[in-house]
């Protein structure tokens, strides 16, 4: 597909970086964006989208099935994020839709999350600001307030591909930890990067000190990380995700901490999103919890904004999404 940028119409779901908006005008789009601080709503979504060409998709409703046959007039839905879970990706390719998404600009700040979730689990850093803010800092107790630390031990990958790559980097040059992970296929080049070790699942779960999500979220890894398998790992480890809320059953992860088949853990993502106040988790000692910042630098956002932007001008200028995820539906258009 090639046409002229002038007086095709891009609706942004959400309150992006300008950057991306900019570039779209800049080229001649007609651009119109959410504005409001709160989610649109998918009534709304549908209503706006049926108006434009493109959409610029980012959070909020489902982009299933029933949504795309609503909006199957569109050339191109580009997601701001590079999960892009919250899209029916068979779908859109069976209707025709290219779908983009925005890799690579937000490894360091998600990898920069997951390393300091850990640390803030491993030395319990959230529950101690917690007691100060109760005003239980009355005195120094030798005994009290233990955390581990992280010198030498064994970090095991989830899905060793951009973020987690960077995540072993930080723990590897900071403390020198082995790093073990598990791929669909083992990733040769990060091996040898990392010196890392290419291991079954059941490996990962006996042999990780620290083990992080990184992970891609699909039906195949929808609560990977469950009863069985938190038994499965040492009692003194540290579960940090950082991928996708859908990956690991809350219920059992808080039965695993409770019950200490785990030692810890750090999330920046739950399920549901957001996480509710009177969660358990969020009085857990050794717990750690963030409202999904992985992305969240000036940076990594407007690098994202960028991509996302460029997705756009990539179909319309040349026929080509630079970030394309489903290649297949390039032969129906
Ligand atoms: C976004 C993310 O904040 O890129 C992703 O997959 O999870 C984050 O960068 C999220 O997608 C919101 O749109």
């Amino acid at each position: 597909m090639q046409k002229d940028p002038n007086g095709i119409k891009i609706f942004v779901s959400n309150t992006i970086p300008d950057l991306g908006i900019e570039l779209l005008r800049k080229e001649g789009f007609d651009v119109s964006a959410w504005v409001e601080d709160v989610l649109i709503t998918r009534d709304k979504l549908i209503a706006e989208t049926k108006k434009c060409n493109a959409l610029l998709s980012s959070g909020g409703a489902k982009i299933d099935e029933a949504f795309l046959n609503e909006c199957s007039h569109l050339d191109i839905i580009s997601n701001f994020g590079v999960g892009y879970d919250n899209i029916d990706i068979a779908a859109a390719t069976r209707l025709g839709i290219p779908v983009g998404n925005t890799p690579g600009v937000l490894n360091d700040a998600t990898a920069d999350i997951a390393f300091g979730l850990m640390i803030a689990v491993s030395r319990k850093m959230f529950y101690m600001y917690k007691k100060i803010e109760r005003g239980e800092w009355t005195h120094f107790s030798p005994k009290a307030n233990l955390g581990i630390e992280l010198k030498n031990k064994t970090l095991g990958v989830f899905g060793l591909g951009r973020i987690g790559i960077e995540m072993a980097k930080r723990c590897k040059g900071a403390y020198n930890m082995n790093i073990i992970y598990c791929n669909r296929k083992p990733n040769k080049e990060a091996e040898k990067l990392l010196d890392a070790k290419y291991v079954s699942f059941d490996e990962l779960l006996a042999q990780s000190d620290v083990l992080s999500v990184h992970s891609a979220f699909t039906e195949e890894v929808r609560d990977i990380f469950n009863k069985d398998t938190f038994s499965k790992m040492k009692p003194t480890s540290i579960f940090i995700n950082t991928s996708r809320g859908g990956v690991h059953n809350e219920e059992d992860l808080i039965e695993a901490l409770n019950t200490k088949k785990i030692w810890g853990a750090g999330l920046d993502v739950t399920n549901p999103e957001p996480m509710q106040k009177d969660n358990p988790l969020l009085q857990m000692e050794n717990v750690a919890v963030l409202p999904h910042i992985g992305s969240a630098t000036v940076e990594a956002r407007d690098g994202m904004s960028r991509l996302a932007a460029e997705n756009i001008i990539g179909l319309y200028k040349n026929g080509k999404v630079p970030n394309l995820v489903n290649p297949d539906v390039m032969k129906k258009l």
